[in-house]
């Protein structure tokens, strides 16, 4: 064996809870933006498929979680879905909600998988997008009441909690670059959501820590290494560290370090984009910071000064301090579009180590979606998917030389278990270990992956 682990090391996936559960009749569950956007224009959506059936894990959970064992799970994360829980966001609970996720995390203890749960997951309750979402602070207030419902409901059980996933994403999609509702272009009501949604982490962290639960609680986020085109070129480099700065430590200063990063708050008071904020306010984000961090790592950034000093619309927008450099020798997914760069995920661990303390965190997403996957299929129905065994191996190799090299790195979750619903992408690119046949009844079959991974799993290396 090349690599070996650590003792305990965590193997598993990520999943959510919008994108696998489904919803059936009379399940109680209220509407999300997601649904919502959805009825309201399904031609958004690939192939028009929409949040309604995702992969049925609803009804299937009791088989998926055999399947999970069957690939090598020790530990999993999923995310309780908002409007299941509080149909209308906040106000009556649920009960077949309480009833579903309770029987979910016990049937993943039982099967030696502990279950790590996410509260947000880019789900936004209807109601609550209706007064505002993130941009309201009465909607921090329903987050806060609704984490610590989980708290109280699911805490004896659940050890590992995380505020959100990716929150820097419903920033870009829903307030910047439209591929989530509301779908406006407004960088002011940008940075109000993005600073929102640090505060709801803050407070649910606070909450979290005053229920005296025996647990670790932290945050999940998107990190994509910026490298310069140029490192020798400071206006390449000036570039590169402010799209770090608006899409890397906008969100692991505040979760890690308690604070803002300082050229960003002085880029947006310069604009006068300041959010709506208050003293006491950043005295909670300064004082309840994170214990544990996911990482989700799909790809670079790479960046070069900005060639053009026109404004790409009427309004400030990140993207008028840099461009996007397309670097000659990348290597690309092609289904995805996304350049496939083993070493970032090293380099974001080196930068947890080097520059956050060494706090202990997780790989808690990294995968390949790829397009059309039934073509990869053997005689016996397999997906003989080696390319995502290749990616696996390329991306372990490097996250073991960190831990060589002094990482507090304790686990790899997979994005994902299961192929699923992805937004608006819906079911055009596959990330599973286990493929889902849609036009056969959802019918699961373990790809070759799965087999693989169970390997590394019960070895703990490869
Ligand atoms: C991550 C999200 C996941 C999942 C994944 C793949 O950013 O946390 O929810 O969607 O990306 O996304 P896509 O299907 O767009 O390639």
């Amino acid at each position: 064996m090349n690599y070996r682990f650590p003792e305990g090391f965590w193997w598993g996936s990520a999943i959510s809870g919008p994108q696998t559960e489904g919803r059936i009749k009379d399940d109680g569950k209220g509407d999300n933006i997601w649904d919502y956007w959805y009825r309201e224009d399904p031609s958004l959506f690939f192939d028009q498929v929409g949040p309604e059936e995702t992969s049925a894990v609803y009804s299937h959970y009791k088989e998926d979680i055999q399947l999970m064992k069957a690939t090598g799970h020790n530990s999993m994360r999923t995310s309780i879905q908002w409007s299941r829980l509080f149909p209308e966001g906040r106000g009556e609970i649920n009960q077949k909600a309480v009833t579903f996720y309770n029987n979910y995390i016990d049937e993943l203890i039982a099967n030696d998988i502990e279950p790590f749960i996410n509260l947000y997951h880019f789900d936004m309750p209807l109601a609550l997008q209706e007064i505002g979402g993130w941009e309201n602070k009465e909607v921090v207030e329903a987050y806060v009441n609704y984490a610590k419902t989980c708290f109280e409901l699911f805490g004896d059980r659940v050890k590992k909690w995380f505020t959100h996933n990716e929150p820097i994403v419903p920033v870009e999609g829903g307030y910047l670059y439209k591929f989530h509702y509301p779908a406006v272009v407004d960088m002011k009501r940008a940075v109000q959501v993005a600073y929102h949604e640090s505060l709801a982490s803050a407070k649910a962290i606070k909450v979290y820590r005053d229920l005296n639960l025996d647990g670790e609680i932290g945050i999940i986020l998107n990190l994509t290494p910026s490298y310069p085109r140029d490192a020798n070129n400071p206006e390449d480099v000036k570039a590169a560290s402010l799209a770090d700065a608006f899409f890397n430590r906008s969100f692991l200063d505040p979760a890690i370090r308690g604070i803002f990063p300082e050229d960003l708050v002085s880029l947006l008071k310069d604009l006068d984009y300041l959010p709506d904020y208050t003293a006491e306010e950043l005295a909670i984000i300064k004082e309840n910071t994170i214990d544990l961090l996911g990482i989700n790592y799909y790809q670079p950034r790479r960046i070069k000064q900005k060639e053009s000093s026109e404004r790409l619309s009427d309004k400030p927008m990140p993207d008028d301090y840099f461009d996007n450099y397309i670097w000659p020798d990348r290597k690309m997914n092609p289904y995805r579009g996304w350049e496939i760069y083993e070493k970032g995920i090293y380099d974001c661990l080196i930068n947890v180590r080097d520059h956050y303390g060494n706090i202990p965190c997780f790989i808690s997403e990294n995968g390949m979606g790829v397009e059309g996957e039934a073509k990869f299929k053997n005689a016996d129905g397999m997906i003989e998917d080696d390319y995502r065994i290749d990616f696996l191996k390329g991306h372990l190799t490097y996250v073991h030389q960190a831990i060589e090299e002094g990482c507090n790195v304790k686990g790899y979750h997979l994005w994902t278990c299961m192929d699923n619903w992805s937004w608006m992408n819906a079911y055009k690119n596959r990330y599973g270990l286990i493929s889902v046949d849609l036009d056969n009844d959802k019918k699961r079959t373990i790809k070759k992956s799965g087999y693989w991974f169970k390997e590394v799993s019960d070895r703990n290396g490869f």
